[in-house]
């Protein structure tokens, strides 16, 4: 680790009963380019995802399958593993809860919160829905219509009695409001601070963290007929990872800096994680982001619609980077948003394929037609030189302000803004008439151009790590490292291949 700053940013785990779509892709690149963007920028990152592998809803799901529970765990955790692969995620580790580090952590934070006097023995009596894995109050539910009722998530909920552990949740009311006054981004964004506040003033009740009617669970210490709640299971991996109960939490990446998350996820983070902490005697996490929801072409992304998005299906028809870009150009982060191929297409083909991709390739054809196929020698800079290049540098540092807060959509609003200066001082500069009449100011303005190329392939590096490659790759491979975005990269005299396009145009056709 030596000197250099930590940084912990998590994804949560994913259940096991489905295979991945979208939602989950989704999550685990905002982390990824987050991750990516910290590592260059001088961090050492730990970079977590992983699944989540007990509980009701993987037991049914098993049987369902005709399988058995841990064999069918590792077929679709196996899925996971490949979408990390396929969408090339950094991932430093993949956790599961059914690894034996994983059952070692929670059940010592379990014996902790038990020493403490956080946990006591009763019975549950009340509403439970599988799907979401979660209780809920009489007064949360609606009827179904068919005598049944449907949780505010409209998953159906079933009566539940059975001998159960509790967590004394009611206890930590106002320490958790305590914790959103003093700290207001501990969740972001700002409106799911608002809905988890409101729903801890609106007062806690104690928290059921063991079931007794099935068995597809972590055993509870000294009491092997329970097996613990698997939101508590699924919380702690958050800490397995750091080493916990080995490394002790001040040594390791414990606190993490960001936990990301979807919106539908926030109370079991923002409430339940935070008081469970508060209770072992734990630092708490930085932050909570919980982004939005996607849609497809305006319709809710479910199975029995049979409208879910294949993230595979998407790399193998768009390819991988244009994907990437998409999804984190096109919604701000932190809103819903709505998935269509036309907009694909067009947020593509207009950012990447022309405004990147266009003046990579008009400006390097030109470098390898008219200087001897090498980088340029520049003559003295112009201010408009200067400046073309100093706000490309620029961009870092308001780039880095937007991670920060999360905004990627931001940050690339960014990097566009720059990409659109350079491709408007290209034009204005003219190097193919400067061919003819000065070819010494031909060659600075093809140098600066080039070396403006080698500061967004720079920028880009998190998002699109391959594109970012390649176009380093065009350029004679020169440094992308963020300390050298503001030097003059680029070495006159080297050799550089015929350019081919980074970002080719996609056509309707592969939509089809
Ligand atoms: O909740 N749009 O797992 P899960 C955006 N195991 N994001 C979406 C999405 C959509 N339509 N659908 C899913 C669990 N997601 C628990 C987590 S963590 C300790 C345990 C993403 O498989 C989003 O990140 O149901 C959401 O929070 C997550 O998938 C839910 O994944």
């Amino acid at each position: 680790m030596a000197d250099q700053p930590t940084y912990y940013l998590t994804t949560p785990i994913y259940y096991v009963n489905d295979v991945p779509h979208i939602g989950h892709a989704y999550t685990t690149l905002a982390s990824d380019v987050l991750a990516r963007f910290k590592r260059l920028d001088g961090y050492d990152v730990l970079f977590l995802t992983g699944t989540d592998e007990h509980g009701q809803k993987v037991e049914k799901s098993a049987a369902a399958a005709g399988v058995d529970p841990q064999q069918f765990c590792d077929q679709v955790s196996e899925r996971f593993r490949d979408l990390a692969a396929k969408m090339n995620f950094s991932n430093d580790q993949f956790v599961r809860t059914t690894e034996a580090r994983h059952k070692t952590a929670v059940q010592h934070l379990w014996g902790i919160l038990e020493d403490k006097g956080w946990i006591y023995q009763a019975s549950y009596a009340g509403w439970y829905s599988v799907r979401d894995e979660a209780y809920y109050s009489e007064s949360e539910l609606q009827d179904d219509g068919q005598g049944g009722k449907l949780a505010p998530t409209g998953a159906p909920v079933e009566w539940v009695e059975e001998p159960s552990y509790f967590f004394k949740l009611s206890a930590f009311q106002d320490k958790l409001l305590a914790l959103y006054d003093g700290q207001p981004d501990f969740v972001m964004p700002k409106s799911r601070l608002n809905e988890v506040r409101s729903f801890v003033a609106g007062g806690l009740e104690d928290l059921s963290i063991s079931r007794t009617s099935f068995r597809w669970g972590v055993p509870v210490p000294g009491n092997h007929d329970h097996v613990m709640y698997v939101w508590i299971d699924a919380l702690t991996n958050y800490l397995t990872a750091t080493g916990y109960p080995d490394t002790p939490p001040s040594d390791g990446y414990w606190p993490a800096d960001v936990h990301m998350i979807g919106k539908d996820i926030l109370r079991f983070h923002a409430v339940y994680w935070p008081a469970f902490l508060m209770a072992a005697d734990l630092p708490l996490p930085k932050r909570v982001f919980a982004h939005g929801w996607w849609t497809n072409e305006g319709q809710k992304i479910s199975k029995s619609l049979g409208n879910v998005i294949d993230p595979f299906d998407l790399v193998d028809t768009y390819g991988l980077d244009q994907v990437r870009y998409f999804l984190l150009r096109e919604v701000p982060f932190g809103n819903d948003g709505d998935f269509s191929k036309a907009a694909l297409l067009s947020r593509c083909n207009a950012d990447l394929a022309n405004d990147l991709g266009n003046l990579a390739q008009r400006s390097l054809s030109m470098i390898f037609k008219n200087c001897g196929g090498a980088v340029p020698e520049p003559g003295e800079l112009t201010a408009d030189d200067e400046a073309i290049l100093a706000g490309a540098a620029a961009a870092l540092d308001a780039v880095r302000g937007h991670m920060d807060q999360q905004a990627f959509h931001r940050a690339l609003d960014t990097i566009w803004r720059v990409i659109g200066d350079a491709n408007a001082y290209f034009a204005a500069q003219e190097p193919w008439a400067l061919k003819k009449t000065d070819p010494e100011r031909m060659n600075t303005v093809l140098f600066v151009t080039a070396e403006c190329l080698r500061r967004f392939a720079t920028l880009i590096q998190p998002f699109m790590p391959q594109s970012a490659e390649a176009l380093g790759a065009v350029l004679a491979n020169p440094s992308l490292a963020f300390s050298d975005i503001a030097e003059l990269g680029m070495t006159p005299g080297t050799p550089i291949d015929k350019p081919t396009p980074i970002f080719p145009r996609l056509e309707v056709e592969d939509a089809a």
